[in-house]
């Protein structure tokens, strides 16, 4: 059995951090006890508990007969059954008649800081019933599958919401991936629409998102039309268009055929509401389907209280909506509560260190979640940069994506929380919908590099290798034992079930297993260590090796690769290659040039070598299985201790590749 990476603990960080009576005073939940008595009813009864918020913070269209059903042996789970509501209604029209009718709804700071626009509650209504209205004219209907492929501009939202009005299934691709990667997701999920924009804008560089729609709908039979919005900030910029294909969306928008308003289809509670594909351990990235009822309950719930959002509040969360965290974060957590949430399209170091403070300051944000590589980069620039603006609106700061270091959240609280703000740091994932592990703030002493503890509702344990408890600070798996509302449903294309089962339900029978190592100290905090399978998290992004070594061997020079993560400073981990060439081929540097621009192309930029070596054999066991963890130390550079390479089948291989190190 090879040796699980990220198990090692370590206990040295002891400060911990009590909120201020300002935080308190705006919390929903306010105390300690509060949070204490409050767990206690969630666990002992969670279908009351969580029937009792769905009924607080939901519209129903129609209630639900029975909460909760489900079996995590088979595995399923079924939330609010037979339920009616739509996500669009309740993120909208519940507004549009009440004092939130003029309140901005999407706030959206374009690339270049001088272009923003401001949509209340109303005019996205407006909109999305409209664009609700051009997606049945091009024929799609409830249960269809709409790739959205774009960049961080507001009919993205709308894009999303008007699939949401007509109980179309949206799957979003962030527009860093390659046109390869989004035909196999499109080929997935058999989309009949792909949305798009003519370009995506990226501090200085410049994405082709259209051409690259276009060569991949060449091999997607499915795809009927593509609906093309043009961002206006460049002049000049040519699009090829294919006539009775491609729509131009502020065409199609303002037809006079078009009506302004669109009936929400009332969905069932089960009924799909979007796929997004994440990359795991094994093969391509699958597409992980969220439901109606149970994703916006949990999601909205979760905004509420992590960020105690409040009527006057505007949150920023720098995540692309491409990605899970901007899903359930800057779109339907936000708008499901009436809130203010700002949309930013560019990079946080474009024109300069500076940007997110001055967002900050302009909005005047309340609540900004970003990631720990952001922080880890802007630490890199110095302290001028956040000086130069007022900070002083803020109220919550927030990490995701990868365990932060107890250095950025110090820098983060020091710097960006002036010594005095709550700092949530949340544990979850693309298949939890949303938040399960962080602190409520207000409520639970932080702790730099902890995310503390479980929200109301969720069960988490540490299991050892052998399915019994971790005691405090032993270490080990990450469960969650009972499911919650925002829980993965499947994965697109296995009606069956077997994926999920098999990833995530068969280590720990009966328990969702998420693939990453925890502890819990004495208090009954917890400490994410990391994932213990062979996912990477490159600057909060999951990549797969098998993605990686995949796209290397489609290379016709390459014979063999292995990919894996090491430390890095700013991404927290880095990808490291090991590439074996074909008989008749000069590893050259040329050729390692190419070969990172390869996986460029097939996977997409963040999935980009950091390091490539050649070697002239990988570390294999007599069966044929690369030791990762042999090239996991090298590519940390702990040489000392390779372990046990006994087991080898040409244990000089390693000898070669050690002199060879990069
Ligand atoms: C939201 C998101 C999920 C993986 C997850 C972890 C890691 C996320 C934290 C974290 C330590 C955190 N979705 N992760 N948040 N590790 N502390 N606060 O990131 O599906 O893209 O990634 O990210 O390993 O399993 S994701």
């Amino acid at each position: 059995m090879e040796e699980m990476k990220n198990i090692e603990v370590l206990m040295d960080e002891k400060r911990v951090f009590s909120p201020g009576p300002d935080v308190v005073e705006r919390a929903y939940i306010k105390s300690f006890a509060e949070y204490e008595e409050l767990y206690k009813r969630s666990v002992e009864d969670n279908e009351g508990f969580w029937a009792e918020m769905a009924e607080n913070n939901l519209h129903w269209f129609k209630k639900w007969d029975k909460v909760l059903e489900y079996d995590f042996h088979k595995p399923y789970s079924k939330w609010f059954i037979n339920g009616k509501l739509n996500v669009s209604y309740n993120c909208l029209d519940r507004f549009i008649n009440s004092d939130k009718r003029n309140k901005a709804a999407i706030i959206w700071e374009s690339n270049y800081g001088y272009i923003s626009r401001t949509l209340t509650y109303r005019q996205l209504y407006h909109e999305v019933s409209r664009f609700a209205n051009v997606l049945k004219k091009h024929g799609i209907k409830k249960g269809d599958r709409v790739m959205i492929y774009m960049p961080m501009i507001p009919e993205l939202s709308i894009a999303m919401l008007g699939c949401a009005r007509i109980g179309a299934i949206h799957s979003v691709v962030f527009g860093g991936f390659s046109s390869q990667s989004l035909k196999d997701r499109i080929q997935d999920c058999g989309a009949k629409m792909v949305i798009t924009a003519d370009y995506g804008a990226r501090g200085r560089k410049f994405v082709p998102l259209k051409a690259n729609v276009d060569e991949a709908v060449e091999v997607c039979p499915t795809v009927e039309r593509v609906l093309v919005a043009k961002v206006q900030t460049v002049t000049g910029y040519r699009t090829a268009m294919t006539p009775d294909r491609d729509f131009w969306w502020h065409d199609e928008i303002t037809a006079d055929d078009i009506e302004s308003y669109c009936e929400p289809e009332w969905m069932d509670s089960e009924d799909p509401l979007f796929i997004l594909y994440t990359s795991g351990s094994t093969g391509k990235p699958k597409g992980v389907l969220h439901t109606t009822g149970g994703y916006l309950l949990y999601t909205a719930l979760t905004f509420k209280w992590i960020f105690n959002n409040k009527e006057d509040d505007i949150h920023f969360c720098t995540a692309d909506i491409g990605w899970i965290t901007g899903h359930s974060y800057i779109v339907y957590g936000p708008l499901c509560n009436g809130a203010t949430t700002v949309m930013f399209e560019g990079i946080p170091t474009f024109p300069n260190p500076g940007r997110f403070w001055k967002i900050v300051e302009k909005y005047g944000i309340t609540s900004f979640y970003t990631a720990p590589t952001a922080i880890r980069s802007l630490m890199r620039e110095g302290e001028s940069w956040m000086k130069k603006y007022d900070l002083s609106s803020l109220r919550v700061l927030g990490t995701v994506g990868e365990p932060i270091n107890p250095e950025a959240w110090m820098w983060y609280h020091k710097n960006i929380g002036q010594e005095k703000l709550p700092i949530v740091d949340t544990w979850w994932q693309t298949e939890t919908g949303g938040i399960l592990i962080t602190p409520l703030p207000g409520a639970i002493p932080t702790k730099p590099g902890s995310a503390c503890k479980p929200f109301p509702g969720i069960s988490p344990a540490i299991l050892k290798e052998d399915g019994t408890p971790a005691g405090p600070d032993e270490g080990g798996y990450l469960v969650i034992k009972k499911p919650w509302p925002g829980i993965i449903r499947g994965t697109y294309g296995d009606s069956e079930n077997k994926r999920v089962k098999e990833v995530y339900f068969s280590k720990f029978p009966g328990m969702y297993f998420p693939g990453d190592s925890a502890r819990v100290d004495s208090d009954g905090d917890f400490w994410i260590m990391g994932r213990v399978d062979d996912v990477i998290n490159i600057s909060g992004h999951r990549i797969g090796t098998a993605e990686v070594e995949s796209a290397l061997v489609s290379h016709p020079s390459v014979s063999e690769a292995a990919a894996v993560g090491f430390p890095h400073d700013i991404k927290g981990e880095g990808l490291y290659v090991f590439v074996t060439v074909k008989g008749d081929v000069s590893p050259t540097d040329a050729l390692k040039k190419e070969l990172i621009n390869h996986v460029r192309e097939v996977i997409g930029a963040i999935a980009s070598p950091d390091k490539l070596q050649f070697a002239s054999g990988l570390p294999k066991t007599r069966s044929g299985k690369i030791m990762r963890r042999i090239l996991r130390n090298i590519a940390k550079g702990d040489v000392e201790n390779l372990g046990d390479t006994t087991t080898l089948a040409d244990p000089f291989v390693v000898d070669e590749i050690l002199k060879g190190m990069l």
